[in-house]
């Protein structure tokens, strides 16, 4: 059966996502749920996975694999209270193996090794404390990004309340979720029971948004599905300029799939916001690829039928008539960080989590540190979009408290260079089934000998966005990155050269399928010439697109060369 026909066949008779999953949930022969399930879970938030660093012992004890679930919860721009977070943190080590805590390229967090009997107790927890994972994965819209640093305080509170409002609108409405996990009515088998913007089948594949605002792209705003530029003036926010058709994921020796960056449709007033989410979520729905799961997402939809079609389609569904692009400009896409001040004299600590991962080592209590913290913070978490986290809201007279905490548990660090700073790397293994090279694992290790190259070429404050994944997916956005290292077998990796600092120029293959050996061996002589040849306040990916190195890709169909 093809790819195709399996997950829309198990959407359709799924009953709006129930499927078997409470029975599967009881079955005490297994850890695992029955196959078709695992992929209606994904709308309810989790997967099943099972650890790959086992998988051969148990085996070989005639075991079934070791299965556990990675849980991620919705959390629109990131935003967490003390409260929140304090929950979260408990919950990490009452129902999952790992006792750890993942931030996301997507700002939220994600838990890993939860045995089948703690699903139920992990989800009923956030949601005790107004969490949830309700469309976290899925054929559906996810986590809505939003630029996260508050310090342009009004135009942020605007434009990250209508990130809430578009998560909340695209919600799928089947009351499966409340039914399965929060013991709500029954309501299953309910002719009634409609899904307005989804209908029964769902989407054709995941679908993302962003809303970003300019200067700042910390949201990577052209890697997503559909995008939100907030457009002000005078400080305040009167519109958005509306972006389509952007994505990572690939897959190695096919090149009719490719990463890709969106495309702008035009301006509209906050007013026409869901109108025209709805109308670009519907669009995809019944004009997407269902037959081929590798190309059914919207860059595929928009590169097949053009721009100017699908713009068409989105007005007539919308009633909005798009208006011309605004002006703006993007600056960075990278976190900005230590204390920022924002305009109403509150504090905000942006702290570099290696990779996103909170735990407690005995050189640093990461986990423990943001859990004190919880207890005596009066602002708020902020979790960004490069799997880093905001101590936000922070009053002048609290600052140095939160500094010194901050520092005593090793979350605040002096001794980083803005090279480890810039980089991020995918979970790949153990837990990723996808993972074809490590990449969470390894990537600090790697960063020590980059760091190592440009320091003997006098550039250890040279900052420079790397970017690591265990396989072509493009969960650490990649190829965005000015070095890009993508997964293609155990210890081997495709190297990519020449994004941008602003996320919105492509990289591209520079060498492919080598080890580590190869990577500095090919590294070198670039950062030489570099520190030669470079000029005032030149990126990295800039030189190496200015002196020819790499070629500049600004459309994913020239990716593959
Ligand atoms: Fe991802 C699948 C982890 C952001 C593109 N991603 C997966 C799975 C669930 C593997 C699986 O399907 O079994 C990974 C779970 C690993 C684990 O053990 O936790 C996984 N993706 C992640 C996270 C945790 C990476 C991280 O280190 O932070 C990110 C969670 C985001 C979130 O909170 O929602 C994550 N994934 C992304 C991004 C980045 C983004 O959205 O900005 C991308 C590229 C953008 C895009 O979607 O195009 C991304 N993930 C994928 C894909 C490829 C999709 C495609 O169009 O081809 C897959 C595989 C798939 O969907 O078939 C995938
Ligand atoms: Fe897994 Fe690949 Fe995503 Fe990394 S990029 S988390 S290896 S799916």
């Amino acid at each position: 059966m093809s790819q195709k026909a399996a997950n829309e066949g198990i959407k359709d008779r799924s009953n709006y996502l129930r499927g078997t999953i409470v029975e599967g949930l009881k079955d005490p022969i297994t850890g695992a749920l029955p196959e078709d399930d695992t992929q209606l879970t994904k709308f309810h938030g989790f997967y099943q996975q099972d650890d790959r660093d086992l998988r051969k012992e148990r085996k070989d004890q005639k075991l079934e694999p070791l299965y556990s679930f990675m849980l991620r919860a919705r959390v629109p721009g990131g935003v967490a209270t003390p409260k929140q977070w304090l929950a979260i943190d408990k919950i990490a080590d009452e129902h999952t193996v790992y006792g750890s805590l993942r931030l996301t390229t997507r700002q939220t967090f994600q838990y890993h090794g939860i045995l089948k009997s703690d699903v139920k107790p992990l989800i009923q927890g956030i949601n005790a404390v107004m969490l949830d994972s309700l469309a976290a994965c899925g054929d559906v819209n996810r986590n809505v990004l939003c630029n996260t640093n508050p310090v342009e305080s009004e135009l942020h509170a605007d434009a990250y309340d209508w990130a809430v409002k578009i998560s909340e609108h695209l919600l799928p409405q089947t009351k499966a979720y409340y039914e399965i996990w929060l013991d709500g009515e029954v309501v299953a088998g309910n002719q009634d029971e409609q899904e307005p913007v989804y209908g029964k089948h769902y989407l054709p594949r995941k679908f993302k948004t962003a809303v970003a605002i300019p200067p700042h792209n910390d949201v990577d705003v052209f890697a997503n599905d559909l995008g939100f530029i907030a457009i002000a003036e005078n400080g305040k926010l009167i519109g958005f300029n509306v972006t389509v058709g952007g994505g990572m994921g690939m897959t190695h020796g096919d090149v009719t799939t490719y990463p890709q960056l969106a495309k702008t449709l035009g301006f509209i007033s906050p007013e026409e916001t869901l109108k025209v989410a709805e109308a670009v979520v519907t669009t995809q729905r019944d004009w997407g690829n269902r037959e081929s799961r590798k190309h059914a997402r919207l860059k595929y939809t928009v590169d097949r039928v053009g721009l100017d079609a699908l713009k068409q389609e989105v007005e007539k569904r919308s009633g909005v008539i798009f208006g011309k692009e605004r002006d703006y400009t993007f600056t960075q896409n990278s976190d900005r960080y230590g204390w920022v001040k924002g305009i109403d004299s509150r504090w905000h600590l942006t702290l570099y989590i290696e990779n996103g991962r909170l735990v407690d080592t005995p050189k640093r209590q990461l986990k423990t540190g943001l859990r004190e913290i919880a207890k005596v913070h009066q602002g708020d978490f902020r979790m960004t979009a490069t799997q880093n986290i905001i101590i936000a809201n922070v009053p002048e007279s609290e600052k140095d408290k939160i500094a010194a905490m901050a520092r005593e548990y090793g979350l605040w660090r002096e001794d980083l260079t803005p090279i480890r700073q810039n980089a991020m790397a995918c979970v790949a293994f153990p837990t990723c089934a996808l993972a074809m090279a490590e990449s969470e694992r390894y990537l600090p290790s790697l960063i020590d000998k980059i760091e190592s190259i440009f320091a003997a070429n006098g550039l250890a404050q040279q900052p420079v966005v790397t970017r690591m994944t265990g396989c072509p997916n493009g969960c650490a956005r990649p190829y965005l990155a000015e070095i890009g290292f993508v997964g293609k077998g155990p210890g081997k990796y495709n190297f990519y050269l020449g994004g941008s600092h602003l996320g919105s120029r492509l990289n591209q293959l520079y060498r492919e399928n080598i080890g580590e050996q190869e990577i500095l061996a090919a590294l070198e002589p670039l950062v030489a010439d570099f520190a030669k040849q470079k000029q005032r306040d030149e990126a990295f990916g800039d030189f190496l697109v200015r002196t020819g190195v790499v070629k500049a890709v600004i459309d994913g169909r020239e990716f593959h060369g």
